[in-house]
């Protein structure tokens, strides 16, 4: 019997298309399983297909016909009920979350936390959305602009926050006016439907957020091809996101793409060393490495450089390994079977390829019930340099290089000698340093004494290089994704009047 997915304890859950919970036209389904002990079932997601998307699309282009003339504060007030409604869940969201995603409870509440976050945040801009005026070159003729909605936007998200990243979208989709078909992670989509049941509880009307769950092959590509999809919003690898981009290319669409990282800390040698482990233990081990912000790289400056390898080794060694529901755990497993494989597979590149030291975990943790899970412990290469494999590809997953540097100028060439463009952090005590290195780090985001990771919703979310293709996500930048500028000219002067003529 198929119940709705509203009871999120439900085995099977539904597509949400139109208003109501249908099920897929294929009525096939797929296992989403605990990454910490595959023997529990979290439930079975519709695998649909392209019939479910070309529903949903041709049903939410429907729908923007009235839902872009919803005054804009009228539908932020949903936005803020929801995130009233999830306030009340947070608790179990996390759970649900811990459960299918791995990551610990505390980190779970955390992400469930950013997509309350963000229904604050961009629920007031419901009451701006600011455009603005200006000066006219001729007399008589007003000149102003103003943000419009897009249409459909068809959204493709990760897996690692699977109700932050999906709020980061939806909701900001939702307030400029646009409406929405969202293919959530085919591995934790649970946390998306517990957003979107939220929202559709607090009154989002029917047609105006879909969501179509399955594989990226089959649902995510019938979104990139089905025309009446203004825009795609992306977050997951660059592989990934560099064929979206090109798919979108031939039909037009906009498209936001947020993608890989591969972020370092730098520490000087006049740093609280102390408060520098802190920050690289929590950026490199907290969601056990699988952030796009996460610390893989520590430059560390020669003079010490040694001792906070040792350090880091001591305390990484004593990391709790285990099911993240465990509240006594620090690191959960990664996401399933094939991270496991690439994750091992860097190591033992790092290993044999690259020759580095490895200092501490290395292997997979396969003690008692671990067995069950994927878990690998925490691992720590030290003497790593710039050029190795493990020092540029990002592993996502809990693997970190303690790469030396001569000096400051060394440590920034360092760290902006890779593809992409994330994230990165300090650690000195000099202001000087600490400025400089703000300056010419090429990252979107930029940290003085704290970690890679923790970016807040009200500020721009996104990378320079490989990264992106320019967006940004948070802060009232994102509102550039999901709007469009419409500049208006009224002439009052009540005669021809000819811009850069008369
Ligand atoms: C991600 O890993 O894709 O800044 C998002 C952070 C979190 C978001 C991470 N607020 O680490």
């Amino acid at each position: 019997m198929v119940k709705p997915a509203t009871k999120v304890r439900a085995e099977q859950y539904l597509n949400y298309i139109g208003g109501e919970w249908v099920a897929p036209k294929s009525d096939r389904y797929l296992d989403n399983r605990n990454p910490a002990d595959t023997r529990e079932l979290v439930g079975r997601f519709p695998a649909s297909n392209s019939e479910d998307v070309d529903r949903a699309v041709d049903i939410a282009a429907e729908a923007f016909r009235t839902w872009r003339k919803v005054p804009a504060p009228r539908r932020a007030e949903i936005l803020f009920k929801a995130g009233e409604i999830l306030i009340q869940r947070k608790e179990e969201c996390a759970r649900d979350m811990t459960r299918e995603m791995g990551k610990v409870l505390k980190e779970t509440r955390g992400d469930v936390q950013e997509a309350i976050d963000m229904t604050y945040f961009i629920a007031g801009e419901g009451r701006r959305l600011h455009g603005y005026t200006t000066k006219a070159e001729l007399p008589n003729k007003y000149a102003m602009c103003s943000r419009e909605p897009i249409g459909v936007c068809g959204m493709i998200t990760p897996w690692n926050f699977p109700m932050a990243i999906p709020s980061w979208k939806i909701l900001p989709a939702l307030v400029c006016g646009n409406t929405v078909v969202i293919k959530p992670a085919e591995y934790t989509p649970l946390s998306t439907y517990n957003l979107v049941s939220a929202l559709i509880e607090a009154g989002i009307p029917p047609g105006v957020l879909n969501i179509v769950a399955g594989r990226g092959v089959e649902v995510g590509k019938a979104l990139l091809e089905h025309s009446k999809v203004r825009l795609v919003s992306f977050t997951g690898s660059t592989e990934v996101g560099r064929m979206i981009g090109q798919a979108c290319a031939a039909t037009d669409k906009i498209c936001s793409l947020e993608m890989g990282g591969k972020n370092a800390i730098m520490i000087m040698d006049d740093a609280d060393l102390d408060l520098a482990l802190e920050g690289v233990l929590w950026g490199a081990f907290g969601t056990t490495g699988q952030r796009c912000t996460a610390t893989s790289r520590v430059v560390v400056h020669k003079k010490v450089a040694k001792k906070f390898a040792g350090m880091l080794a001591d305390r990484a060694k004593h990391l709790k390994l285990g099911p993240g529901l465990n509240e006594k755990n620090d690191v959960g497993p990664v996401i399933n079977e094939e991270a496991l494989e690439s994750i091992l597979g860097y190591i033992e590149i790092g290993r044999r390829e690259d020759k580095a030291r490895l200092i501490c975990g290395g292997h997979r943790a396969e003690k008692g019930d671990l067995k069950h899970g994927f878990f690998i412990e925490p691992t720590v290469f030290s003497e790593v340099t710039a050029q190795m494999r493990i020092a540029q590809e990002e592993i996502f997953g809990p693997v970190l290089s303690v790469i030396e540097c001569r000096d400051l100028d060394h440590a920034i060439e360092i760290v902006n000698g890779v593809k992409y463009g994330l994230s990165a952090s300090i650690y000195t005590q000099d202001t000087n340093r600490a400025f400089h290195a703000m300056e010419d780090v090429q990252t979107g985001i930029f940290y003085v004494n704290a970690s890679t990771i923790g970016a807040e919703v009200h500020l721009p979310f996104g990378g320079t290089k490989s990264t992106g293709n320019g967006h940004r996500e948070g802060g009232t930048q994102v509102l550039d994704i999901f709007s469009e500028w419409k500049a208006v000219y009224v002439d009052y002067s009540g005669k021809l009047q000819r811009a850069q003529i008369d």
